[in-house]
């Protein structure tokens, strides 16, 4: 009778509990470790190799072993200066066009082991996994498909050659988060003498399926970057930002290495059919190769702070890479800016003043999905509306005014991206305005960023005026950046988003 009564107890217990099932996820949706990609934000690229002793950003495959010959390299000093930079993991040129590897690879005499750096027993691949592990970073590697240097660049031989240099790396430095396959197949080269041109077909030569199977068998957890992915696609540019409107989505097939409809990859296919996000990679100056030309051209602290709005804040990742130097290290001016960018984005990033807000929604799906979630710092809860409602609003009240000039919104992206638009108000005290947020307020993804001129103001609002189902939005915060604007309007006129459309 007891046990009867319990259960009853328990049925009904539930029952006022129960809330309405999760919203079904609308596809395309990433893999766990696309969002646990996504969720890094900013990562490094380093570019390293003969280009840096012969003053090259495309070195022709000619440079002899010997110019490899950095005097101080030290890459706990990259490590340490990436962490200091918020960086949270590091990609590096394992093998660039020019065919030079930095790690000692059984299949070429073209590698540190001929080179003078540590006596022809160096390996800056290896020398790299080690200071990231101590640091805790996540470590990448770029493996050039095209190859200048070697004779049988062009013939299947090659092909073989990729792969078993492809499958070294996978096996000898531990787990890696992301392997880069560049686009660039420019032609000509050293070629062991020849001193020719070579043309390939990149859509096939290297039967990259073929790749993406071996890879999957040693590392299913890598992001593989391509400038058509099938882990992370190539924004576009290499500028280090993606269009307002981003969403990531490609179509199967379409995009290929060597992809020219850079406005596709800038803004992602509204209508795409697989989950393929942005990673916008820029160099901290000039060239990808460091050049002491260019030692006072590092991009300033504003700069790189433009740059995080529009690539983070643009749902997208950032990829800064730093040239590091003949001795082997990052440049202290490179180290300053990048410490100082850092500091600069948490600073104004740093105070949630909707924690101490009132938070109102015209629609909630029920206590699970409340506007709670919005909040709470915990990724996997959100707020989410009934099945059919596509347009909410969210309301912010303080209790006294308040100054705004960022926001920052989440979709929950497990559940696939949905808003296509949004609006952003704040109350005048006798009617609402709409912000100046000098962009398009479409797309929201896994994160969007706003800036907009200060407003003084005891209420914000966002309306969602059009999304592929119901919303999923697992973050909110509004900030307060004692900056304003003033960087943002200066470095904004620098850039013009047609210059890159075809
Ligand atoms: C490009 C390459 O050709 C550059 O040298 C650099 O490595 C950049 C990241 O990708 O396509």
């Amino acid at each position: 009778m007891r046990t009867s009564i319990l259960s009853l107890l328990l049925v009904i217990g539930n029952a006022l509990c129960a809330q309405p099932d999760a919203p079904s996820p609308i596809a395309p949706l990433p893999s766990s470790h696309q969002v646990a990609w996504q969720q890094m934000e900013t990562y490094a690229f380093i570019h390293f190799g003969p280009n840096t002793f012969g003053d090259r950003e495309w070195g022709y495959g000619d440079a002899p072993v010997s110019s490899f010959n950095p005097t101080r390299l030290d890459c706990e000093q990259w490590a340490q200066t990436l962490k200091a930079a918020g960086m949270k993991g590091v990609i590096i040129t394992a093998k660039h066009h020019d065919g030079f590897c930095l790690w000692p690879t059984k299949y070429t005499d073209y590698s540190v082991r001929n080179s003078p750096f540590r006596d022809g027993h160096g390996d800056v691949v290896g020398e790299l996994a080690a200071a990231c592990k101590k640091y805790d970073l996540k470590m990448g590697v770029y493996l050039s498909p095209w190859d200048r240097h070697q004779a049988f660049y062009g013939t299947p031989l090659y092909v073989e050659y990729f792969y078993a240099q492809l499958e070294e790396l996978l096996t000898q430095y531990g787990p890696l988060f992301e392997i880069w396959f560049d686009g660039a197949n420019g032609g000509d080269g050293y070629y062991g003498g020849a001193r020719e041109k070579r043309t390939i077909d990149s859509r096939t030569y290297y039967d990259f399926p073929r790749a993406h199977r071996l890879i999957a068998q040693h590392q299913p957890q890598i992001i593989i970057f391509s400038d058509g992915g099938p882990g992370c696609r190539w924004v576009g540019n290499e500028k280090g930002y993606a269009f307002d409107t981003n969403w990531s989505f490609l179509r199967k097939g379409e995009v290929y290495p060597g992809y020219e409809r850079f406005q596709v990859l800038q803004s992602g296919h509204p209508d795409g059919d697989i989950w393929v996000p942005a990673e916008c990679d820029v160099s901290i100056r000039p060239g990808w190769f460091y050049h002491a030309s260019e030692d006072d051209k590092v991009k300033t602290v504003d700069y790189l702070c433009d740059l995080y709005y529009r690539s983070v804040g643009h749902n997208g990742t950032f990829l800064l890479n730093f040239p590091v130097n003949r001795e082997g290290r990052i440049h202290p001016t490179d180290s300053a800016h990048a410490v100082d960018f850092h500091k600069r984005i948490t600073a104004e990033l740093a105070n949630n003043l909707l924690l101490d807000a009132r938070i109102k929604a015209t629609d909630e799906r029920g206590k699970a999905f409340s506007v709670r979630a919005l909040t709470d710092g915990n990724y996997d809860t959100y707020w989410a509306t009934h099945d059919g409602v596509t347009t909410a609003t969210l309301t912010f009240t303080f209790k006294r005014p308040r100054e705004v000039n960022r926001l920052m919104l989440g979709e929950y992206i497990p559940l696939g991206q949905r808003v296509k638009t949004f609006a952003v108000d704040y109350y005048d005290g006798r009617q609402w305005q709409p912000v100046d947020a000098q962009e398009q307020t479409t797309t929201v993804g896994y994160k969007r960023l706003l800036r907009f001129p200060t407003v003084r103001s005891k209420q914000l609002r966002v309306r969602f005026l059009d999304s592929r189902g119901p919303l999923c939005i697992n973050a909110a915060a509004l900030y307060y950046a004692p900056q304003g604007t003033a960087s943002y309007e200066g470095e904004k006129a620098k850039y013009d988003q047609k210059e890159l459309l075809r």
